[in-house]
């Protein structure tokens, strides 16, 4: 370790004034945004297919070179829109390691999420261990781009078209991010993708599905506006998946700062680097520089035998300092109601995913945060590591 750095923990003021979250929104030019909302309230037109839906639903297209891009109203009904849409039922196989939306949105329609282990090495769904989770049950399998590191698109496709099953990606974290070159937006039979406020690109709430199959998006479109097939004509039974304008307004402004936001991530996610990289028992998940991505997740892996503190206790130390870093995907979907009582064995399946939720620890970035910041978390954690045991009996003596 770098013995010149500032040992500057468990004083009495926390080191930032105010607190530095995971999650806080990247905003675009407040101006532009304001005129389109402007522009929108003008015309009167709200929701329902807006021209600003519109106009958002060609730009993604053609910045993902996808045939079909559909707004939604936000991730999670696309997902359920997207499985319904396939006509899923029966057994699905999925991550443990994801957010609770995508085994919600099988479950809510009934189908059994089947959770599949994970590549430590990747965080995501691991093919190796897919196979023997597929049963006469089984109609699709759902990858999702974890940190928008993209999922082994190759091998899960292989592995769909060889037991006939539909293949669909949670792209929620991977907006932006390419693999061998080609936008995630391309993959499988579709990929859902959120723009959730916390996420790098927000349209406030919002969501959005692509794919290159014209009578899938044809379906997902009557399917996201209650089946409705023209004016008073119902083909289809439908839900409420729309996206309204002033999300798309929100989305078409972020589009215009993407290179921006990407930009301040990736900035920061180097200073990171290189402000850990002397820290024992932290690893940092990289990106592959040769690809796009959108640097939006800082992720660190502990290993608390070298470090002296386990997850928690860090994330304890940070808290205390005003660094609101966050677990992450813990304790995994399986160990979540109703999953937990479904399938109380599902641990002995999932070493992986339970040891990495207990590791993962997530860090504040975006364009709330800078260089100078990242630099103090750094310190911080490096004090916190240096101090491992002044650490343990703070937090024993009841500290924050
Ligand atoms: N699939 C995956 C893999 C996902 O990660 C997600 C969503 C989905 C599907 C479903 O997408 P959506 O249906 O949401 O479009 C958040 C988000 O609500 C969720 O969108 C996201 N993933 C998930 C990973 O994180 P929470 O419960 O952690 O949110 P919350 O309210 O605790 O906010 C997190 C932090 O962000 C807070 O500490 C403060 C900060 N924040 C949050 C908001 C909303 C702000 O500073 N400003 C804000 O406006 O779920």
């Amino acid at each position: 370790m770098n013995n010149t750095r500032p040992l500057a923990i468990l004083g009495a003021a926390p080191a930032f004034a105010e607190p530095l979250y995971v999650g806080r929104p990247n905003i675009g030019d407040r101006e532009r945004l304001m005129a389109r909302l402007n522009d929108m309230l003008d015309r009167r037109w709200l929701t329902n297919n807006g021209p600003y839906v519109q106009e958002l639903e060609r730009e993604l297209e053609k910045m993902m070179s996808v045939k079909h891009c559909i707004a939604m109203c936000n991730a999670t009904i696309a997902l359920e829109i997207a499985i319904r849409a396939l006509e899923l039922k029966g057994e699905v196989i999925i991550p443990s390691f994801t957010f609770i939306a995508t085994a919600h949105a099988l479950q809510w329609q009934e189908i059994t999420p089947v959770f599949c282990d994970v590549d430590p090495a990747t965080h995501n769904l691991d093919p190796r261990r897919i196979e023997e989770l597929i049963t006469p049950r089984t109609t699709g399998i759902i990858g999702v781009h974890v940190w928008g590191r993209p999922c082994d698109t190759t091998a899960l496709a292989e592995i769909a078209q060889r037991h006939q099953l539909k293949l669909l990606f949670d792209a929620a974290h991977a907006f932006g991010c390419t693999t061998d070159g080609r936008h995630i937006g391309n993959f499988g039979d579709v990929e859902v993708f959120s723009f959730h406020a916390t996420k790098f690109f927000n349209a406030f709430e919002g969501g959005a599905v692509t794919t290159n199959d014209d009578a899938l998006a044809a379906k997902i479109r009557l399917m996201k506006n209650f089946g409705f097939s023209g004016y008073d004509n119902v083909v289809y039974i439908g839900t409420n998946g729309k996206m309204s304008e002033a999300s798309a307004v929100m989305a078409l402004t972020s589009l215009e700062s993407m290179d921006n936001f990407i930009a301040t991530n990736r900035a920061n996610h180097e200073t990171y680097v290189a402000s850990c990289a002397d820290l024992p028992g932290l690893k940092l998940v990289r990106y592959d520089d040769s690809e796009r991505n959108n640097y939006q997740y800082v992720v660190v892996e502990v290993n608390e035998s070298q470090t002296g503190l386990s997850r928690d206790e860090l994330i304890r130390v940070l808290h205390a300092e005003n660094v609101i870093a966050r677990r992450y995907f813990y304790p995994g979907c399986h160990r979540m109601e109703p999953y937990r009582s479904f399938f109380p064995h599902a641990r002995l399946l999932l070493p992986d995913t339970e040891a990495l939720a207990d590791r993962v620890l997530v860090l504040p970035t975006g364009t709330a945060v800078n260089s100078r910041d990242v630099d103090s978390i750094g310190d911080i954690l490096y004090s916190a590591i240096a101090n491992a045991p002044a650490v343990r009996t703070h937090a024993e003596r009841g500290g924050k």
